[in-house]
Protein backbone atom coordinates (compact mmCIF):
# COMPACT_ATOMS: atom_id res chain seq x y z
CA UNK A 1 0.00 0.00 0.00
CA UNK A 2 1.65 3.66 -1.03
CA UNK A 3 2.03 6.08 1.65
CA UNK A 4 -0.57 8.87 2.55
CA UNK A 5 1.52 11.41 4.90
CA UNK A 6 -0.01 14.56 6.21
CA UNK A 7 1.52 16.88 8.71
CA UNK A 8 -0.42 18.80 10.95
CA UNK A 9 0.86 22.51 11.42
CA UNK A 10 -1.06 23.86 14.47
CA UNK A 11 -0.45 27.91 14.30
CA UNK A 12 -1.27 30.85 16.27
CA UNK A 13 0.40 34.02 15.06
CA UNK A 14 2.59 32.57 12.81
CA UNK A 15 2.34 34.63 9.09
CA UNK A 16 5.56 35.63 8.77
CA UNK A 17 6.89 32.05 8.79
CA UNK A 18 4.21 29.66 7.01
CA UNK A 19 4.89 30.49 3.68
CA UNK A 20 8.36 29.88 3.55
CA UNK A 21 7.38 26.62 5.85
CA UNK A 22 4.52 25.15 3.50
CA UNK A 23 7.24 25.99 0.43
CA UNK A 24 9.20 23.66 2.16
CA UNK A 25 6.97 21.09 2.66
CA UNK A 26 5.95 20.91 -0.46
CA UNK A 27 9.19 19.76 -1.80
CA UNK A 28 8.37 16.76 -0.07
CA UNK A 29 7.33 13.76 -2.03
CA UNK A 30 3.51 13.56 -1.68
CA UNK A 31 2.95 15.17 1.41
CA UNK A 32 -0.22 17.07 2.53
CA UNK A 33 -0.40 19.79 4.84
CA UNK A 34 -3.44 20.72 7.26
CA UNK A 35 -2.38 24.31 9.21
CA UNK A 36 -4.97 24.00 12.31
CA UNK A 37 -5.11 27.93 13.32
CA UNK A 38 -6.29 29.38 16.20
CA UNK A 39 -8.16 32.62 14.87
CA UNK A 40 -4.92 34.49 14.92
CA UNK A 41 -5.13 38.24 15.71
CA UNK A 42 -2.62 38.78 13.18
CA UNK A 43 -4.24 37.15 10.12
CA UNK A 44 -2.47 33.58 9.81
CA UNK A 45 -5.36 31.94 8.71
CA UNK A 46 -5.91 33.87 5.69
CA UNK A 47 -2.20 33.83 4.82
CA UNK A 48 -3.06 29.81 5.29
CA UNK A 49 -6.47 29.97 3.10
CA UNK A 50 -4.86 31.78 0.55
CA UNK A 51 -1.55 28.91 0.24
CA UNK A 52 -3.98 26.23 0.20
CA UNK A 53 -6.02 27.95 -2.66
CA UNK A 54 -2.39 27.68 -4.60
CA UNK A 55 -1.75 24.37 -3.74
CA UNK A 56 -3.46 21.99 -5.96
CA UNK A 57 -4.93 20.37 -3.24
CA UNK A 58 -2.30 19.36 -1.24
CA UNK A 59 -2.60 22.06 1.79
CA UNK A 60 -5.95 22.52 3.95
CA UNK A 61 -6.46 24.51 6.38
CA UNK A 62 -8.72 24.05 9.67
CA UNK A 63 -9.73 27.36 10.89
CA UNK A 64 -10.87 27.20 14.65
CA UNK A 65 -13.00 29.24 16.47
CA UNK A 66 -14.19 29.46 20.17
CA UNK A 67 -11.61 28.28 23.16
CA UNK A 68 -7.87 28.36 21.59
CA UNK A 69 -5.61 25.75 22.63
CA UNK A 70 -2.66 23.43 21.47
CA UNK A 71 -3.88 20.34 22.64
CA UNK A 72 -7.43 21.34 20.90
CA UNK A 73 -6.05 22.20 17.70
CA UNK A 74 -4.14 18.82 17.36
CA UNK A 75 -7.08 16.80 17.99
CA UNK A 76 -8.99 18.26 15.74
CA UNK A 77 -6.08 17.90 12.46
CA UNK A 78 -5.44 14.24 13.77
CA UNK A 79 -9.12 13.70 13.05
CA UNK A 80 -9.13 15.38 9.69
CA UNK A 81 -6.15 13.23 8.88
CA UNK A 82 -7.22 10.06 9.67
CA UNK A 83 -10.85 10.83 8.02
CA UNK A 84 -8.98 12.04 5.08
CA UNK A 85 -7.18 8.58 4.77
CA UNK A 86 -3.38 9.09 6.10
CA UNK A 87 -1.30 6.65 6.41
CA UNK A 88 1.06 8.73 8.61
CA UNK A 89 0.24 11.49 11.00
CA UNK A 90 3.10 14.29 11.49
CA UNK A 91 2.91 17.01 13.71
CA UNK A 92 5.34 19.87 13.76
CA UNK A 93 5.55 23.54 14.91
CA UNK A 94 5.09 26.31 12.77
CA UNK A 95 8.19 28.22 13.60
CA UNK A 96 11.44 26.48 12.11
CA UNK A 97 12.27 25.35 15.16
CA UNK A 98 11.35 21.78 13.08
CA UNK A 99 13.45 21.51 10.23
CA UNK A 100 11.30 20.60 7.13
CA UNK A 101 13.98 19.03 5.84
CA UNK A 102 14.22 16.76 8.94
CA UNK A 103 10.77 15.16 8.50
CA UNK A 104 11.55 12.76 5.63
CA UNK A 105 13.67 11.01 8.11
CA UNK A 106 10.62 11.08 10.69
CA UNK A 107 8.74 9.12 7.47
CA UNK A 108 10.75 6.81 7.03
CA UNK A 109 11.61 5.76 10.96
CA UNK A 110 7.89 5.42 10.81
CA UNK A 111 7.97 2.21 8.44
CA UNK A 112 8.78 0.05 11.63
CA UNK A 113 7.49 2.07 14.70
CA UNK A 114 4.01 3.29 15.39
CA UNK A 115 5.51 6.64 17.02
CA UNK A 116 8.70 8.30 15.79
CA UNK A 117 9.39 11.31 18.23
CA UNK A 118 11.50 13.84 16.78
CA UNK A 119 14.42 14.18 19.81
CA UNK A 120 16.54 16.87 21.15
CA UNK A 121 17.97 14.61 23.78
CA UNK A 122 19.23 10.96 22.24
CA UNK A 123 22.61 11.22 21.15
CA UNK A 124 22.86 12.84 18.16
CA UNK A 125 19.99 15.21 19.07
CA UNK A 126 20.94 18.67 19.42
CA UNK A 127 19.69 22.84 20.41
CA UNK A 128 20.55 25.54 18.80
CA UNK A 129 20.30 29.01 19.63
CA UNK A 130 17.69 28.14 22.71
CA UNK A 131 18.79 30.80 25.70
CA UNK A 132 20.17 28.88 28.84
CA UNK A 133 16.37 29.50 30.60
CA UNK A 134 14.60 27.07 28.18
CA UNK A 135 17.13 24.97 27.69
CA UNK A 136 16.85 24.61 31.37
CA UNK A 137 12.90 24.49 32.05
CA UNK A 138 12.72 21.77 28.90
CA UNK A 139 15.81 19.22 30.53
CA UNK A 140 13.62 19.83 33.83
CA UNK A 141 10.24 19.08 32.30
CA UNK A 142 11.44 16.19 30.75
CA UNK A 143 13.43 14.68 34.30
CA UNK A 144 10.00 15.48 36.27
CA UNK A 145 7.72 13.71 33.81
CA UNK A 146 10.05 10.67 33.49
CA UNK A 147 10.48 10.44 37.09
CA UNK A 148 6.82 10.14 38.06
CA UNK A 149 5.19 8.44 35.21
CA UNK A 150 8.28 6.36 34.21
CA UNK A 151 7.53 6.91 30.56
CA UNK A 152 11.04 5.66 28.68
CA UNK A 153 11.39 8.21 26.26
CA UNK A 154 13.82 11.37 26.51
CA UNK A 155 11.68 13.81 24.98
CA UNK A 156 8.46 13.83 26.31
CA UNK A 157 7.89 17.47 24.83
CA UNK A 158 8.84 17.19 21.44
CA UNK A 159 6.22 18.35 18.76
CA UNK A 160 7.70 16.68 15.85
CA UNK A 161 6.38 13.13 15.30
CA UNK A 162 5.25 10.95 13.10
CA UNK A 163 2.20 8.52 14.22
CA UNK A 164 1.12 5.35 12.37
CA UNK A 165 -2.36 5.49 11.67
CA UNK A 166 -2.87 2.11 13.04
CA UNK A 167 -2.00 3.34 16.61
CA UNK A 168 -3.20 6.72 16.15
CA UNK A 169 -6.79 5.77 15.20
CA UNK A 170 -6.52 3.25 18.31
CA UNK A 171 -6.05 6.15 20.93
CA UNK A 172 -8.81 7.85 22.86
CA UNK A 173 -8.87 11.23 21.49
CA UNK A 174 -11.86 12.60 22.77
CA UNK A 175 -10.58 11.45 26.08
CA UNK A 176 -7.58 13.10 25.80
CA UNK A 177 -7.90 16.15 28.88
CA UNK A 178 -4.82 18.40 28.18
CA UNK A 179 -5.27 21.68 26.40
CA UNK A 180 -1.78 23.17 26.21
CA UNK A 181 1.70 21.67 25.81
CA UNK A 182 1.09 18.86 28.20
CA UNK A 183 -0.64 17.58 25.40
CA UNK A 184 2.58 16.34 23.68
CA UNK A 185 3.42 14.27 27.13
CA UNK A 186 -0.61 12.80 27.17
CA UNK A 187 0.00 11.51 23.66
CA UNK A 188 3.44 10.00 24.61
CA UNK A 189 1.67 8.04 27.59
CA UNK A 190 -1.59 6.76 25.88
CA UNK A 191 0.70 5.64 22.59
CA UNK A 192 2.77 3.38 25.55
CA UNK A 193 -0.64 2.51 27.11
CA UNK A 194 -1.84 1.16 23.95
CA UNK A 195 1.38 -0.85 23.05
CA UNK A 196 2.91 1.42 20.56
CA UNK A 197 6.23 1.13 19.30
CA UNK A 198 8.32 4.55 20.47
CA UNK A 199 11.08 5.09 18.79
CA UNK A 200 13.23 8.68 18.84
CA UNK A 201 15.36 10.05 16.10
CA UNK A 202 17.85 12.89 16.54
CA UNK A 203 16.58 16.11 15.58
CA UNK A 204 18.02 19.50 15.52
CA UNK A 205 16.39 21.79 17.07
CA UNK A 206 16.59 25.54 16.49
CA UNK A 207 15.08 28.63 18.15
CA UNK A 208 11.81 30.23 16.54
CA UNK A 209 12.34 31.95 13.10
CA UNK A 210 10.04 34.77 13.48
CA UNK A 211 7.02 35.69 15.74
CA UNK A 212 6.56 35.14 19.75
CA UNK A 213 6.64 32.32 22.00
CA UNK A 214 2.80 31.11 23.12
CA UNK A 215 4.16 29.98 26.69
CA UNK A 216 2.52 31.13 29.59
CA UNK A 217 1.87 30.46 33.57
CA UNK A 218 -1.35 28.45 32.50
CA UNK A 219 0.15 26.45 30.25
CA UNK A 220 3.09 25.49 32.76
CA UNK A 221 0.84 25.02 35.24
CA UNK A 222 -1.08 22.43 33.56
CA UNK A 223 2.17 20.99 32.85
CA UNK A 224 2.83 20.45 36.30
CA UNK A 225 0.07 18.53 37.19
CA UNK A 226 -0.42 16.18 34.16
CA UNK A 227 2.28 13.66 34.86
CA UNK A 228 0.56 13.44 38.15
CA UNK A 229 -2.91 12.31 36.78
CA UNK A 230 -0.85 10.26 34.41
CA UNK A 231 0.25 8.43 37.26
CA UNK A 232 -2.62 7.38 38.91
CA UNK A 233 -4.87 6.88 35.31
CA UNK A 234 -5.04 3.19 34.72
CA UNK A 235 -3.13 2.22 31.89
CA UNK A 236 -6.06 0.85 29.03
CA UNK A 237 -3.80 -1.72 27.12
CA UNK A 238 -5.42 -4.66 26.78
N1 LIG B 1 -3.62 26.26 16.85
C1 LIG B 1 -2.84 26.63 17.87
N2 LIG B 1 -1.49 26.60 17.72
C2 LIG B 1 -0.72 26.98 18.76
C3 LIG B 1 -1.26 27.39 20.01
N3 LIG B 1 -0.23 27.68 20.85
C4 LIG B 1 0.90 27.47 20.14
N4 LIG B 1 0.61 27.04 18.89
C5 LIG B 1 1.54 26.66 17.81
O1 LIG B 1 2.25 25.54 18.28
C6 LIG B 1 3.59 25.57 17.84
C7 LIG B 1 4.53 25.59 19.04
O2 LIG B 1 4.32 26.79 19.77
P1 LIG B 1 5.50 27.80 20.15
O3 LIG B 1 4.93 29.12 20.54
O4 LIG B 1 6.53 27.78 19.09
O5 LIG B 1 5.99 27.13 21.44
P2 LIG B 1 7.43 26.87 21.87
O6 LIG B 1 8.14 26.20 20.77
O7 LIG B 1 7.32 26.22 23.20
O8 LIG B 1 7.95 28.36 22.11
P3 LIG B 1 8.92 29.26 21.21
O9 LIG B 1 9.49 28.46 20.13
O10 LIG B 1 9.90 29.81 22.18
O11 LIG B 1 8.07 30.35 20.65
C8 LIG B 1 3.71 26.82 16.97
O12 LIG B 1 3.50 26.46 15.62
C9 LIG B 1 2.59 27.71 17.49
O13 LIG B 1 2.12 28.63 16.54
C10 LIG B 1 -2.69 27.40 20.15
O14 LIG B 1 -3.26 27.73 21.18
N5 LIG B 1 -3.41 27.00 19.05
MG1 LIG C 1 8.49 27.06 18.99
Amino acid sequence: MPTRPVVIVPTYNERDNLSALVSALMRIDGLRVVIVDDNSPDGTGDEADRLAAASSGRVSTLRRTGVRGLGRSYIDGMSAALRTGATHVCQMDADFSHDPAELPRLLEAGATADLVIGSRYVPGGQLHNWPAHRVALSTFANWYVRGITRLPVRDCTSGFRCWTRELLARLPLDRIVSEGYAFLVEMVWEARAAGGRIVEVPITFVERREGQSKMSGRVIAESVLLPWRLAVRPSRRP
